[in-house]
């Protein structure tokens, strides 16, 4: 907690610097070297590949784990696949992999399972505790074979906001982390609609607009810039949310 506030300080110091120079057109890249900075800090006091985000006891599980963004993807395709149970629902994983995967939920469900209780932490205000359930995504990397060059994870969605597809991305650093994983299970109930059934990322070390819903593919590259607004994720590519949202 202590290193928390001492970023959050640093952070706010470092906007307050930036006040008189908001206009300006280097603020732009101050605060993208900022970001990279951050990024840094993070690494360099530890937080890396070993660091864990803090886990909670089963009895801190929040009553009602409530939903942000899309909670009802509303496409026909995607409420046919619910009402199946999402029997034939798959994820891809493709890009710079040996073997391009398919995964049913069976597959899903038959890989080692890791469960984890964390607190999300949404940028909006509010922050809710889970139990998460499902494989550790370095697993279905594994299987995949990463392959040279690959340099970043793409996590693509099933649901559509404001017309544009929800999709995201972490580094090979966090995509191997033991606590990111691709969650079937919420408190040990499939996940609700509103929490991202059938698969949800779960990227515990960042705040809550880095944990996918509704994944549909795994997608491995060697730079953000050619996808979507090249930003590496929604809400970065249409405001001024980070690519990097360490907590
Ligand atoms: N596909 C998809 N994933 C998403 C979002 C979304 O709108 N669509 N919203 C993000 C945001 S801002 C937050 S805080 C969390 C909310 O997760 P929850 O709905 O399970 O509370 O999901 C994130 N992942
Ligand atoms: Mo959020």
């Amino acid at each position: 907690m202590k290193r928390r506030n001492f970023l959050v300080g640093m952070g706010a110091a470092f906007l307050a610097g930036c006040k008189e120079i908001g206009d300006s057109k280097w603020f732009g890249a101050l605060v993208d070297t900022a970001e990279s900075w951050h990024r840094g800090v993070h690494r360099t006091l530890g937080v890396s590949r070993i660091a864990m985000a803090p886990e909670y006891d089963r009895s801190e599980v929040s009553p009602f784990f409530r939903g942000n963004g899309t909670q009802e993807v509303g496409k026909e395709d995607y409420n046919a696949h619910r009402d199946a149970g999402f029997v034939d629902w798959r994820v891809t994983v493709s890009g710079l992999v040996d073997t391009p995967l398919e995964l049913s939920m069976e597959d899903i469900r038959a890989l080692p399972q890791r469960t984890q209780v964390t607190r999300h932490d949404c940028v909006e205000g509010w922050s809710a505790i889970g139990e998460w359930t499902g494989p550790q995504l370095s697993r279905i990397l594994e299987m995949a074979g990463v392959q040279e060059g690959a340099n970043y994870v793409i996590f693509r969605c099933a649901d559509t906001l404001n017309g544009a597809d929800y999709y995201e991305s972490c580094d090979m650093d966090d995509a191997m982390h033991p606590q990111t994983i691709v969650a079937h299970l919420l408190n040990g109930e499939p996940l609700p609609e509103r929490n991202g059934a059938p698969l949800r990322l779960r990227l515990e070390r960042q705040l809550g607009y880095k944990h996918p819903k509704y994944l549909t593919g795994i997608e491995l590259v060697a730079s953000l810039d050619d996808i979507e607004g090249g930003k590496g994720g929604y809400w970065e590519d249409r405001s001024g949310y980070q690519w990097y949202a360490g907590i």
